[in-house]
């Protein structure tokens, strides 16, 4: 894997704005970016610097710009990384790249950034990965998880786990390096008790990324609406569910979910409680739950009865915004007039066809969440790491030839290896890193 030239990629999106960034990282990065450069301050001063001045392109007049260095090995890339921060203007950026090509630089490969971060040691495949999801996160949800696994959470109790079975395996091959002698190392109990522990951990680890998978394979789609606008019907409808159903407004007091699968599209619905004013407590914390439900849907379906007028709430949530919020007339068995809003009855069933229609298109047409590729490579190693540790037990517990227990637990932690990305391959490298967009 090439680290030795120095690349570079605008990495600010492309056209106007109004700042351009450019960043450069390799060892040569100060000495293609010192001519172009004038600064009454130094450019290497200390771990860091932030250096104004300006850049001087052939046939333009200077340019402002601030230029942030980094020092290897103190840098996001472990190299040194230079952000040159300017105008925000297309020619301009052109000019300046092609002043830094012509000097030598190469033009970054989409996540060659992170890949250099990664090679340098600064961080893990998973959260290399992560870095892609919190760049690519498109939903507050997808964020919040990706961050969450910015943070490190696999990695450190991956280590943990690894060093333990390092130390099992360093003392498994001990024992066979002196066999002759008959010693015994570690005694049977006590290898099937840490080989226990190494089981419960990464069957406990797969369940982990289970749960986190969970959420992001199902569609889910919220019923909203005032109260009685016939939510909990057309919930029962399309689920064959059984929830409370009245005349009365206020029926339902907390949000309900149930799964439904249409034509092999998973898709979580979710019943919440009509909008109230009610200040009792019990109704309040009802209320917070149901709007939580509404932030993290991907889709929410607001219940309009048929031939009532449209309440200013409910034309405010009409209104265009980043959310997907789809009208539905309901009750049109009562109503002669045609609605404007698909027509739905809970009651003869008319419209629920193309109800689940419209559910499965947008289900199936939804954008795949961004650490999904990182999730279910992760539930592959777990899977194959888990089935290994079965085997090495299995091999402790029946006395089996401690030569096939060192492979096992050898392959074990190659599978831990490789999701943590301590043993990789380039293809696999390729496989994470394109997913980023350059200058990542
Ligand atoms: N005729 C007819 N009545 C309906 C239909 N859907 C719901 N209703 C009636 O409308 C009333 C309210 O229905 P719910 O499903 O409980 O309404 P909701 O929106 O869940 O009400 P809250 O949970 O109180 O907010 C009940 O009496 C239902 O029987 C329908 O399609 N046709
Ligand atoms: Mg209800």
């Amino acid at each position: 894997m090439q680290t030795r030239d120095t690349i570079l990629a605008l990495s600010t999106a492309s056209g106007p704005g109004a700042r351009a960034i450019v960043r450069l990282s390799g060892p040569q990065a100060v000495t293609f970016l010192a001519p172009l450069f004038e600064s009454s301050e130094p450019l290497v001063s200390g771990r860091r610097a932030l250096v104004s001045g300006q850049l001087r392109l052939p046939n333009l007049a200077p340019i402002p710009a601030d230029v942030y260095l980094w020092v290897a090995p103190h840098s996001y890339t472990g190299q040194e990384l230079i952000e040159i921060h300017t105008l925000g203007s297309p020619p301009l950026s052109e000019a300046l790249i092609a002043r830094l090509l012509q000097s030598g630089c190469r033009a970054a490969r989409a996540g060659e950034f992170t890949l250099r971060a990664f090679l340098a040691g600064k961080f893990d495949l998973t959260r290399a990965e992560a870095v892609h999801a919190v760049i690519e996160a498109d939903s507050r949800d997808d964020l919040k998880r990706a961050l969450k696994q910015l943070a490190g959470g696999m990695a450190r109790p991956l280590q943990e786990l690894r060093d333990d079975l390092l130390n099992l395996l360093a003392d498994v091959e001990a024992a066979l390096d002196f066999a002759d002698e008959d010693i015994r190392f570690v005694r049977q109990e006590e290898m099937l008790q840490r080989l226990g522990k190494a089981l419960a951990y990464i069957t406990l680890l797969g369940k982990q990324l289970d749960r986190r998978g969970q959420s992001e394979r199902h569609f889910r789609v919220v019923l909203t609406g005032r109260p009685n606008a016939g939510k909990s019907s057309l919930f029962n409808a399309l689920t064959a569910g059984d929830a409370l159903v009245s005349e009365e407004p206020g029926t339902t007091r907390d949000y309900l979910v149930r799964r439904i699968d249409i034509h092999g599209t998973s898709i979580e619905l979710i019943d919440t409680p009509g909008w109230q004013t009610a200040s009792e407590t019990i109704g309040t914390q009802a209320q917070e739950l149901a709007r939580e439900q509404i932030e993290r849907a991907d889709m929410i379906l607001l219940c309009l009865e048929a031939g009532s007028a449209i309440a200013p709430e409910e034309a405010a949530m009409l209104e265009p915004s980043e959310r997907s919020v789809v009208p539905i007339a309901t009750k049109c068995d009562l109503h002669s007039s045609e609605p404007s809003f698909l027509a739905t009855s809970a009651r003869t069933g008319s419209g629920l066809g193309a109800l689940r229609a419209l559910l499965e298109e947008c289900g199936r047409s939804r954008k795949q969440p961004a650490l999904a590729p990182s999730l279910s490579r992760c539930r592959h190693h777990v899977e194959v790491c888990l089935e290994q540790l079965r085997r090495a037990h299995g091999i402790v517990l029946f006395e089996g030839p401690p030569e096939l227990l060192a492979l096992e637990l050898r392959d074990a932690l190659g599978q831990l290896g490789e999701m943590v990305g301590t043993i990789y391959t380039e293809d696999l490298l390729d496989r994470v890193f394109s997913r980023f967009c350059i200058g990542k």
